[in-house]
């Protein structure tokens, strides 16, 4: 039976390591945690793409811990921990470092490596490589090394890890042809690019061109506000061309754990080569506009309706950074609610998905009582299974910065 190893078991890498258990491969997944590790085995799933049924499917054949010493046994070891940003916003390799010198103390020859957290070219040559050679063994001759971008899209349905093309990028051509025949038995398509470098940019590329669009519409939205034109009309009509344009849509900002992140990894590292990112820099600016311009929105429609935003009772529908997620991490929603609270207004929330906001003290409402006593209902994120023209019909006043009410002619509804 083959085997491999997982490091880190969180979005990323528990859906691989169920991935390569479903498919008979023997998967030896480690992380920090320990409340992963107790999670796993009590079969108790803690990420919305991995379900209880997954975890009681690939039982036997998915071993964890918190030890890299199982490891030794694995043909291959895939890296998926976390890299996010130091307070000052730049690349922390911490945990991938620390995970290299791990697993560098149980390497063995001819095992292959393939890290796959979202990182800036040239961090599996230049920064991982060496950590594993620590272990005496030369990367690229002992044993294979390649980068592989994970493209976990939280909540996405149409596109599974099967259907998505992997793409590989190897030390070596060795490198990347192991590589390659290890994911063609969870992926159908491998694409297969000519260096570790290429595959890390690839995948920011894909993050930067959303950041990038996600902020055009967004400073048109700021525009078109000032303008008395209808930003959502535009999208609309514009993407009825049927080639040239993709439709992005307005809204309060973006969050999630890798879109307001990976464009900074890039910036970082463009600028080691002398050069400033301007698009990625300027759009990283317009979304953390958002937030503010999108409070200045509902402080207006508060005001036009003669109520200040001071004491104003306001119903923050949906707080996760995209509909159909629980995962809150740089959701604008938290910005949103911090500037309404330093304006002195009365913040409550519903979220079908986010049962409380530890750091405001607040749980989610019903909505049915919330609706009567709200001044204005504020959509931040709009989840699927919230009926936002039963919000439009009963709430007092409804700012709606998704977009979701516009089939409606309510008098009481202002949009972004
Ligand atoms: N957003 C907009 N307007 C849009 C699209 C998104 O305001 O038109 C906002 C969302 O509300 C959210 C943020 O952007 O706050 C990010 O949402 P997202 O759906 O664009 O992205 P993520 O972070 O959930 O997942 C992205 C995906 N990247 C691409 O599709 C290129 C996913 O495939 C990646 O795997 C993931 O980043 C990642 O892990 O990097």
């Amino acid at each position: 039976m083959r085997t491999i190893g997982v490091i880190g078991l969180g979005y990323v890498g528990l859906p691989l390591a169920v991935a390569f258990a479903r498919e008979g491969v023997a998967v030896l997944g480690v992380d920090t945690d320990p409340r992963k590790i107790e999670a796993i085995e009590a079969g108790e799933p803690y990420i919305e793409d991995v379900s209880a049924a997954d975890l009681a499917q690939v039982r036997g054949q998915l071993t964890v811990g918190t030890r890299y010493e199982a490891l030794r046994d694995a043909e291959a070891v895939l890296i998926c921990v976390p890299t996010p940003l130091s307070r000052n916003r730049e690349p922390d390799l911490g945990p991938l470092v620390e995970a290299g010198r791990s697993l560098a103390g149980v390497l063995t020859r001819d095992q292959l490596v393939v890290l796959e957290s979202t990182t800036y070219p040239g961090t599996t040559r230049e920064r991982l490589a060496p950590l594993l050679e620590e272990s005496g063994l030369a990367a690229g001759r002992d044993f294979q090394l390649a980068f592989s971008p994970e493209r976990v899209d939280p909540g996405r349905t149409d596109h599974t890890f099967r259907t998505t093309p992997k793409v590989v990028g190897g030390l070596t051509d060795a490198c990347a042809a192991r590589a390659e025949e290890l994911y063609g038995l969870v992926c159908d398509e491998i694409v297969r690019v000519s260096s570790p470098e290429a595959a890390e940019l690839t995948k920011l590329l894909e993050n930067v061109f959303r950041s990038v669009n996600i902020a055009l519409v967004n400073e048109l939205a700021m525009l078109t506000d000032r303008m008395d034109i209808d930003i959502w009309e535009v999208v609309d009509a514009a993407a009825t061309k049927p080639y040239g344009f993709m439709r992005f849509e307005p809204g309060p900002g973006m969050g999630g754990h890798c879109m307001p992140v990976d464009p900074f990894y890039l910036s970082w590292r463009a600028r080691e080569f002398d050069m400033v990112t301007e698009f990625i820099e300027l759009a990283g600016k317009i979304n953390q506009q958002m937030p503010y311009h999108c409070v200045a929105k509902a402080q207006r429609t508060l005001n036009d309706a003669g109520l200040p935003v001071k004491g104003a009772r306001i119903l923050v529908i949906g707080v996760s950074y995209k509909p159909g997620v629980g995962d809150i991490r740089e959701s604008p929603a938290l910005k949103i609610i911090t500037l309404l609270g330093d304006l002195g207004a009365e913040v409550s929330y519903h979220d079908p998905h986010v049962a409380e906001l530890g750091e405001f003290n607040l749980r989610s409402v019903e909505l049915e009582q919330a609706l009567t006593d709200a001044d204005l209902a504020l959509i931040v994120t709009a989840h699927p299974q919230v009926d936002h023209d039963e919000i439009a019909r009963r709430a007092r006043l409804v700012v709606d910065l998704r977009g979701v009410t516009r089939a409606g002619t309510a008098q009481n509804v202002v949009r972004l």
